[in-house]
């Protein structure tokens, strides 16, 4: 079973944080139903969704994955690097402990899920402005007694290294070349973004479908060999978010393993 903790926005969504995208009026009801659009994408592509209350002091507390960094032995709950974050880590707890034990990086790690791209056994940390190295010897010290490598990956010109890359399939990855050094990624194929479409590359990879925006046309022409669920993130965007930063999605067994 897989399971995807989800939040529904705030109505505070237009006071978010914003690094590297021009503040735009946000349409806070659009937001609310492209929300539900993108719920019942996780719905068709197989989850079963934990949807959480909105938090309405809370304005980027919709963008759920930066909060957690679970994979099968373990959730760790992360220390958002924009202070105004770090009150959404708690609730966040809570909804993962019935699914697995809970770790907690702690000061001066500072870590935003979106910054960590999971293939296979190693774990690609962006090093941004929300994620320092300390993180990576925390995430290190979790993980490594489980086998896992974690890769610290220079990121410039986004938010996250998931603005710039993500994996679409098995060995396959969608990238922004010009933010990412993508030979420092294990060595996967690799599909360009189209050049007029530098934010496309993040894709939510669920088993073999792949929740993407609408509003990405051509990259969208790139991904024809896949099983693509298009939905309307226009509002999410302008927050600075994109697809895989709404749900936190992991193979859910209650009790954990
Ligand atoms: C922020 O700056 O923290 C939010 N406005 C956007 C976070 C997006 N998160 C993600 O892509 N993982």
């Amino acid at each position: 079973m897989l399971v995807a903790i989800t939040r529904e926005p705030s109505a505070s969504l237009g006071r978010c944080e914003l690094s590297f995208v021009a503040p735009q009026p946000i349409d806070v009801a659009l937001a609310f139903a492209q929300h539900r659009s993108y719920v019942a994408a996780l719905v068709a592509a197989g989850c079963e969704v934990v949807s959480l209350p909105a938090e309405p002091e809370l304005p980027d507390a919709v963008f759920v994955e930066d909060t957690a960094v679970v994979v099968d032995e373990l959730a760790i709950l992360t220390r958002p690097g924009a202070l105004s974050r770090r009150a959404e880590v708690d609730s966040i707890g809570v909804a993962l402990a019935p699914f697995r034990r809970i770790a907690r990086l702690i000061a001066p790690a500072t870590l935003d899920g979106g910054d960590v791209l999971w293939i296979g056994r190693t774990l690609y940390v962006g090093r941004t402005a929300r994620t320092n190295e300390a993180a990576c010897e925390q995430l290190r010290g979790l993980l490594g007694p489980f086998g896992y490598s974690v890769e610290s990956v220079p990121v410039t010109g986004c938010l996250h290294l998931k603005s710039a890359v993500t994996a679409i399939a098995d060995g396959v990855l969608l990238a922004n070349r010009a933010l990412v050094d993508v030979g420092r990624l294990g060595g996967a194929r690799i599909i360009d973004v189209d050049p007029d479409e530098p934010h496309a590359a993040n894709v939510l990879r669920i088993g073999a479908r792949l929740i993407y925006p609408s509003c990405y046309p051509r990259t969208r022409a790139r991904l024809a060999d896949f099983d693509v669920i298009e939905v309307d993130a226009s509002e999410v965007i302008k927050a600075e978010g994109a697809m895989t930063c709404c749900s936190l999605v992991f193979t859910g067994q209650r009790g954990g393993l």
